[in-house]
């Protein structure tokens, strides 16, 4: 055991509370004390859309991101509450801050989402986790100092561990999870917080008796694969037993989403083209929506009728995800295309990149 204690890696997952809501909070005194629901309202207008985040407030009111505006207009009712749409540039800003200060802890750092990362902290406290529960009171520390807001905070031998230890006590919470505890504090959670269950896979453990982390540890890595496949099955067994071995990197840039389409005809003629390259803007920023993403770059990729490929680019002030910046920006870049070249248009697409996610970014494929 002893060995285990000294190899151990220590790996703190910092999550901000309600993040958007405590950035609106922050900016107005006037909220305080009130249940504030921040809203991506949709196109159709009026209360048509959904609630992105609330405080711990309205949560009391059973407010829950992604119920509908009308829902939670209809729960808060009775009381005096506000109201707000998104400002994705608000937070932007104080997520950006937030990262900073954090980076300045560690040279090993992974953005996960807007308004979370892990730092490996292993070297810093020399694998000791009391000294990394100090670190972790100086961390929310600093960002109530600075930043005028408070986070939740997990310790623990990996990102896995980590990231439930933060959920554990919610809001402005700590959690120390040295490698010893890590079985006994995952084996009574509900299995549903568990990465990778979602409803479906939660209902099928259910029926297998399997109700928290510890009955599924309980289970043979043989049993799960023949229910949910090797890949998954091996996830579920290692996940349930704290077992995640994968680093804390950096990650930028990585993904990209992009898609093409071909003209009805060759042409060079912008309004003949417009059409399509709204359907593509339609497109991304569905699944850009879908995906809880917003991006920071944006291109367009053109096949001319000669068959060779142009990309431009543009890099935003900003990360957004807006249909209206999706298609000025690939029309203004399509239209330099069309000015500077001779050549008739075969296919166009449309790429976003240096996407930051408005929840959480790492996929169940980070853990297979
Ligand atoms: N978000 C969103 N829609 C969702 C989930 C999240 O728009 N379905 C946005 C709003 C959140 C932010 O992402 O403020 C961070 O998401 P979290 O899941 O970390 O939730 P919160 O920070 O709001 O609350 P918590 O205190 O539970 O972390
Ligand atoms: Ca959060
Ligand atoms: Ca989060």
């Amino acid at each position: 055991m002893r060995g285990s204690i000294e190899k151990t890696r220590v790996i703190a997952h910092v999550d901000l509370d309600y993040f958007f809501a405590q950035c609106e909070e922050r900016e107005n005194s006037a909220y305080k004390g009130k249940p504030v629901v921040v809203c991506v309202y949709s196109a159709r207008g009026g209360d048509s859309g959904a609630v992105s985040t609330a405080n711990y407030i309205a949560r009391d009111f059973n407010i829950k991101s992604g119920m509908p505006i009308i829902f939670a207009k209809r729960l808060l009712k009775d009381v005096e509450a506000v109201f707000l749409p998104v400002n994705h540039g608000l937070y932007n800003k104080i997520s950006s801050e937030i990262m900073a200060i954090l980076r300045g802890y560690t040279d090993r750092f992974e953005q996960e989402s807007i308004d979370e990362a892990s730092l490996d902290i292993t070297e810093k406290v020399g694998h000791d986790f009391n000294r990394a529960r100090e670190i972790a009171l100086r961390i929310k520390n600093e960002i109530l100092e600075k930043e005028k807001l408070t986070c939740s905070v997990g310790v623990a031998p990996n990102k896995l561990v980590a990231k439930i230890a933060a959920g554990f006590q919610k809001p402005d919470g700590l959690t120390v999870v040295p490698i010893e505890e890590v079985k006994s504090f995952l084996s009574l959670l509900p299995i549903g917080l568990l990465y990778g269950v979602g409803h479906k896979t939660e209902r099928i453990m259910l029926e297998l008796g399997i109700k928290n982390i510890g009955d599924l540890a309980q289970h043979r890595a043989e049993d799960l694969v023949r229910v949910f496949g090797r890949k998954l099955g091996t996830y579920f067994h290692k996940a349930a037993n704290g077992i995640d071995e994968s680093p804390v990197q950096e990650r930028r840039g990585a993904i990209q989403i992009s898609k093409i389409t071909t003209l009805k005809k060759d042409t060079r003629n912008i309004d003949e083209i417009v059409e399509d390259l709204e359907r593509l803007c339609d497109d991304i920023q569905r699944r850009i929506l879908a995906s809880n993403l917003m991006f920071h770059s944006l291109g367009i990729i053109v096949v001319a009728e000669n068959m060779k490929t142009y990309s431009k680019s543009r890099t935003l002030d900003s990360y957004t995800n807006t249909f209206e910046t999706l298609k000025g920006i690939s029309y203004q870049l399509l239209t330099q295309f069309i000015e500077k070249s001779q050549l008739k248009i075969r296919r166009i697409g449309i790429r976003v990149s240096d996407l930051t996610s408005t929840s959480m970014q790492r996929t169940l494929r980070d853990f297979l």
